[in-house]
This record gives C-alpha cells, sequence and structure tokens, in this order.
C-alpha cells in the first residue's frame, strides 16, 4: 500500500505563515508539523512508501522530509503548473507512479487522530472517511451517500449528504478507474477541478464506502483559526492515555503488534499482574513479577509499567482513568467475560472507551505456550514451585489426585468470583484414595513402586506441584531411598505420620490399633530423610497423630516442635473432630513459638472452616484429601445400579459426560 500525499497547494489562505515554507510544513505542536504528524502516523500503521505531490517550495520540502529521517521511501512528483491548476492535475503527474497498488490518498493540510486512520486502513474495501455526527460544511467537502456507497463527493452538495474528509483509502481495481476518468480530465484540459470531479462520473464503476468516524478529529487547516483550533485538539488527543494488562513472561511478535496498536492511541502504561493473579488463572509464572515488569519496561512506546494485583481491572481503572483500553477480542466470551463486563462499566463511568484487536491465534504461539507449559511439568520446575507457593500466598491449597484424569481435573478446574480466578496450587496423592483406586485397604499394601506409578501418570499430564503421602515413610533405611526418588522425579513435598507398624487410616482413630512411634525414632528418620535429599526445594513434612490417637495437645505440640528442630520443613496436624477447636489451640499454640514453620491441615472432618480463616490462623497448605474418590464412586454405583435395573444403558444416559467434554478435557499433544 503507498500513501499519496497532495503537497502542492499555494496555501495563500494562511497568511504569513506558508510565506518560507508550504503549508503542510507549518508546526501544529510542540514537536511536529502537520506533515511529520501525519508521516509517523503512517509509520505507525506500517506504510513504508509515500508519493508526495509538491508546488512551490519543492527543494524546501524535499530536504524536511529527509530530514525527519523516518523509514519511509519517498518520490516526489512536481506539478510544475501548481500555481495554475488544482490537486486534479498533481495526480495526474504522478499517475505512472499510482497504477500498480492500493492506495493512501490525503490532502496534505490534513490533521487525523490515530484511530481514523486505523479505522481508514481496516476496512476491506475502498472507502472515505465521513462523519454522520458533525453539520454539514458550508465550503467542504460532502459525500452523498446511495445504495451503501458514495456516489459522489464535493462541496456543492447538501441532500443526502454528511460532512467528509479527504482521506482514502482506494483498491487497486477501483482507483484505476478513479485514475483513468483523472487522466481523462486532465487531458481534456479539465485541471482546475477537484480530482472528485472525475470520480463523480464514475462512481457507478468504482465505489467507495463511506466509514463513519464521528466527531473523531480530522479535520483540514486552511486557516489561521483552522490551526488554533485542530493545535487545541492535537494537544487533547496527545495526552490521551491508554490501559493495558499483561500476563505473560516471555513477548512474542502478536504482544508486541497489539503494544504498538495501544501505542498509537496514547501513551501507554501496562499493568503486569502479579505472580499470584497469573498462578491463579493461568499457569505459575515462569518468571517473578519483577523480571516481568521489567521485560514491558524496555519496550520502546511503553510509557510506565504498574503492578496489576488481580485479574480485575476496576482498582487500577479508577486509579489511572485512562481514556483506552486496550484488549484482544478473545475475552469476549469465555472465563475472562465477567471481567471484560467490569471494564466496560468501570470505563463508562468516565467516559473511557474499550478498544479491541482481533486476538492472534497464530498456532506457532500456541506452540511457544505449550513448551513452556511442558517446562514447568518438568521435576526441577515443578520440585520449587510449592516452597515458591506457599511464601507467595502464604496459603496454598492442594486437592487430592489419583490418577491421570483426577490430575487434570485439578490441574484444570477454575472458578470465577467477583473479579478472581480460583484454582487448586498443587495435588495430594493420597494413601487412602490411591489405595482405594486400586480396590485396597489404606494399610501401606501397595507398595512405593506402584505408588510411583501413579505420581508419573499423573505427572505425565500435569504442571501442579504435588504432595506425597508417604504414610510411615517406612523404615528408616527405606524412606532415604523414597526421598531421594520423589526428589528426582520432581514431587515438592513428602508427609510422613509418626506411627510404626501396621498403619491404618487416621480417620478410624482409635477404633482400630495404632501405634506412635516414639519422638526420637521419628527425629532419626526425619533427619536422615534430610541428609538423603539432594536439592534444597525438597520438603519432608512430620504428621502428628497425637490428637487423632488421644494423646493430648501437649504431646502434639512437644512433637511438632522436635520434628522442627530435628528438619522438618512443615507440620502436618491432624484431627478427626468435626469441630476445628484443637486444631486452632495447636495452631495458635505452635505458632507462638514458631512463626515459620508452615503448618499442614487436612480439613476432612472439620470441614466448615474456610480457607481464609485458616490463614487468618496461620495454617499454610490445606489439603482437600479424598473428596474427588468420594464423589466419583457413587457416581459409577449409580451407573451400574441403573443399567442392572434397566438391562440397558438409556437411562444412564443423563448422568453421563458427553464425549465431547470427555475430548476436551483430555489435551492432545
Ligand atoms: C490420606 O488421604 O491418605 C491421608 C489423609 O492420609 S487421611 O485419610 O485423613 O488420613
Ligand atoms: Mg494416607
Amino acid at each position: 500500500m503507498k500513501a499519496i500525499i497532495l503537497n502542492s497547494g499555494l496555501g495563500h489562505r494562511m497568511g504569513s505563515i506558508t510565506d518560507t515554507h508550504p503549508k503542510c510544513m507549518t508546526e501544529i505542536s510542540s514537536d511536529n508539523t502537520i506533515l511529520s504528524r501525519q508521516l509517523k502516523k503512517l509509520v505507525a500503521f506500517g506504510i513504508d512508501q509515500v508519493i508526495m505531490t509538491t508546488g512551490y517550495y519543492n527543494g524546501i520540502l524535499e530536504e524536511y522530509c529527509s530530514g525527519l529521517h523516518l523509514p519511509i521511501k519517498f518520490t516526489f512528483v512536481n506539478n510544475p503548473l501548481y500555481d495554475k491548476t488544482n490537486y486534479i492535475y498533481s495526480i495526474y503527474c504522478a499517475k505512472d507512479l499510482l497504477k500498480d497498488d492500493d492506495v493512501i490518498l490525503m490532502h496534505g493540510d490534513l490533521v487525523f487522530e490515530p484511530l481514523v486512520l486505523e479505522a481508514i486502513l481496516k476496512s476491506d474495501v475502498s472507502c472515505m472517511a465521513v462523519s454522520s455526527t458533525l453539520p454539514l460544511p458550508d465550503k467542504d467537502f460532502k459525500a452523498v451517500i446511495k445504495d451503501g456507497h458514495i456516489e459522489k463527493v464535493g462541496i456543492e452538495f447538501f441532500d443526502k449528504a454528511m460532512a467528509a474528509q479527504p482521506l482514502y483509502k482506494i483498491l487497486k481495481e477501483d482507483w484505476l478507474v478513479w485514475l483513468e476518468n483523472i487522466e481523462k480530465f486532465c487531458e481534456n484540459d479539465n485541471r482546475n477541478c477537484y480530482a472528485e470531479n472525475a470520480f463523480n462520473e464514475v462512481s457507478d464503476r468504482c465505489h467507495i464506502y463511506p466509514v463513519d468516524i464521528k466527531d473523531m478529529l480530522c479535520a483540514e487547516i486552511d486557516t489561521p483559526q483552522d490551526l488554533e483550533v485542530v493545535s487545541a485538539r492535537v494537544k487533547e488527543v496527545n495526552n490521551r492515555t491508554v490501559y493495558m494488562c499483561c500476563s505473560t513472561d516471555y513477548i512474542h511478535s502478536g504482544h508486541i503488534a497489539i503494544i504498538n496498536k495501544a501505542c498509537r492511541l496514547g501513551r501507554l502504561t501496562i499493568g503486569v499482574l502479579s505472580d499470584e493473579a497469573v498462578a491463579s488463572y493461568k499457569r505459575y509464572p515462569l518468571l517473578p513479577f519483577e523480571e516481568r515488569k521489567s521485560l514491558f519496561e524496555n519496550i520502546a512506546g511503553v510509557e510506565k509499567v504498574i503492578e496489576q494485583k488481580a485479574l480485575s481491572y476496576a482498582d487500577n481503572l479508577k486509579l489511572l482513568k485512562p481514556d483506552y483500553v486496550v484488549h484482544g477480542d478473545d475475552w469476549v466470551e469465555g472465563f475472562q467475560k465477567p471481567i471484560r463486563e467490569e471494564v466496560v462499566k468501570v470505563l463508562g463511568e468516565y467516559g473511557g472507551k474499550l478498544v479491541e484487536y482481533p486476538y492472534s491465534s497464530d498456532p506457532k504461539y500456541k506452540q511457544l505456550d505449550a513448551t513452556l507449559r511442558a517446562e514447568l511439568s518438568m521435576p526441577d520446575m515443578r520440585r520449587g514451585r510449592l516452597r515458591k507457593l506457599i511464601s507467595m500466598k502464604g496459603l496454598v491449597t492442594a486437592m487430592e489426585a489419583h490418577s491421570g484424569i483426577t490430575g487434570l481435573i485439578v490441574e484444570k478446574t477454575t472458578v470465577l468470583q467477583e473479579g478472581k480466578t480460583y484454582q487448586f496450587d498443587a495435588m495430594w496423592i493420597s494413601s487412602l484414595c490411591d489405595s482405594t483406586a486400586k480396590g485396597k485397604p489404606d494399610i501401606e499394601l501397595v507398595d512405593m513402586t506402584s505408588r510411583f506409578r501413579t505420581i508419573d501418570d499423573i505427572m505425565e499430564v500435569t504442571t501442579k506441584p504435588i504432595i506425597f503421602d508417604g504414610d510411615t515413610g517406612g523404615l528408616t533405611e527405606h524412606f532415604v531411598y523414597t526421598v531421594r526418588s520423589l526428589e528426582r522425579m520432581g514431587v515438592s513435598m513428602v508427609i510422613i505420620e509418626d506411627k510404626t507398624g501396621l498403619k491404618k487410616n487416621s480417620l478410624f482413630g482409635t477404633e482400630v490399633k495404632q501405634t506412635q512411634d516414639t519422638i526420637e525414632n521419628f527425629c532419626e528418620k526425619i533427619k536422615a530423610g534430610k541428609r538423603a535429599q539432594k536439592t534444597k526445594e525438597f520438603m519432608i513434612c512430620a504428621r502428628i497423630e497425637s490428637l487423632i490417637l488421644e494423646q493430648g495437645m501437649d504431646d502434639a505440640l512437644k512433637r511438632a516442635f522436635a520434628f522442627s528442630k530435628a528438619g522438618a520443613d512443615a507440620i502436618m496436624i491432624h484431627s478427626r473432630k468435626k469441630d476445628p477447636a484443637e486444631i486452632f489451640e495447636f495452631v495458635e499454640k505452635f505458632r507462638k513459638e514458631n512463626t515459620v514453620t508452615p503448618i499442614v491441615v487436612v480439613p476432612t472432618s472439620f470441614n466448615t472452616v474456610t480457607e481464609e480463616e485458616f490463614k487468618q490462623r496461620g495454617v499454610n497448605v490445606v489439603i482437600y484429601a479424598n473428596q474427588l474418590t468420594r464423589t466419583g464412586f457413587p457416581a459409577m454405583q449409580n451407573a451400574a445400579r441403573t443399567i442392572l435395573e434397566h438391562h440397558r444403558a438409556k437411562e444412564c444416559d443423563d448422568m453421563c459426560m458427553s464425549i465431547k467434554e470427555i475430548i476436551t478435557l483430555i489435551p492432545e499433544e
């Protein structure tokens, strides 16, 4: 696409302003002339070829253009009869350069805001800027619209007309029709009219459609009064502010393209999502907030980078009141829809505008994201993430997973509530659920090789950190091997309980015989495990069974302090009471003396306590230990019973997930 800029006119209505240079070189703001502003906008939209017709002071104009050092290839065409002809003849002089491409045609004294040029360039058909809101000008162009396209353009038409500005995008096939008639006009000595006179005769073959720019800035400067009015509007346009939110930790050409678009609209502030907000809706960020922030600070055109603490834009919008918010159109539907609606509402409160650009779904970006996601699933990337999440969020949640599919459910389930998204942070590989899935009792009967196989199945399809239920840890001599294997696999934490002998599930309490290990023995096991591990990231959590086995609060606390002194990276306190009182008492008393060691709870029975309350009280990890198993199996039993009862599967159909849903749950490589 080439731009034709018509600069052959005398500009005599400007008075002394044009004594020493052509009109287009008149200053319109502290840093731009009419022409330099036009050219910079063209460059911003990727136009790098300009044919400029010149008249008087053509040498000065050519020198001025090259002195701007813009990435534009200029071709100057002088109209030798500039003082005796109109611009129809200037176009005629340049005709041989104008037959091979679509063109942007504009007068050299036209000042427009970026959205106007954007609207014109976006059009798939030939078009001209018109306004449905501005009053019809007395002396300037008006366009008469018929059957949806422009029938004629001129200063004399008032009927069925709209104010029009000499800014066109004309596709080559239409342009050749118009240009041919321009040639006819000029060759018949008809050189003193507008180029539009030639268009009006061929508008049935050269279809130009109106693009309604309403009251956006798009105006010609003919007089010093015009200059004053338009300069004031340029100042307002230049002061416009734009806001965009970014969460990415790598920048590709798609990001640069949308940032460039945002920069065209005004002074751009980027809100970088906090680590917590990114982790809550997408995946754990590969780069921490500060590094992601500096990525954006180093992009040309970005004026400021600030933190956006939540997915909701509301706080930052209320603070900055930007004129525009820019976003891809991918949030019109889907889980971001409520966030978009809130943005529209907040913008509406003060008159800001949402500008959406088509979302780039280039497969190479998807591939890039998949590659990075795969990185997160690798052992070295996954292992340390639990520690990071605990220190970042204060409280993390883990949900039970016992197979690839339950792992995927924990990985993907997202809930949006009041502008915030919620996901589980980690997965819990429960001995109870792993054994149950294999139809075995929870008595350390399922051997480690089989338990590791479950971990592997889950790891293959997920990225979230894993907390492994290590039961008693077995013999210390065996536990050290377990630690090394788990660490090598990329598990983040193993929890071992201070029991010995034939372990039974804690939820039996004292109904079955269970033996608690001595403090000394268990401390030795912890120390041996800590000595065995190779990385700083892996965590060994000591689980205290004193409350389950009714040994009292003092015993529980004594053990907690001893185990953390022995090197335990976290303490899990368990209870099977519905009333959370003993858990709260333990946490309070432990926290009085130890403020740093993370506390883990499994609120299967004391399930009325919210995550927020646990956090307030000083708990760091909440494990939902068995809910997928306990909800999944009854559904299966029900389906099996229904089919047996009806001797066919039809009645079971309504209970079933659709095949489509299954397919979308499971990703294909
Ligand atoms: C498990 O999920 O296997 C546990 C937690 O160890 S509990 O069942 O509550 O003992
Ligand atoms: Mg268990």
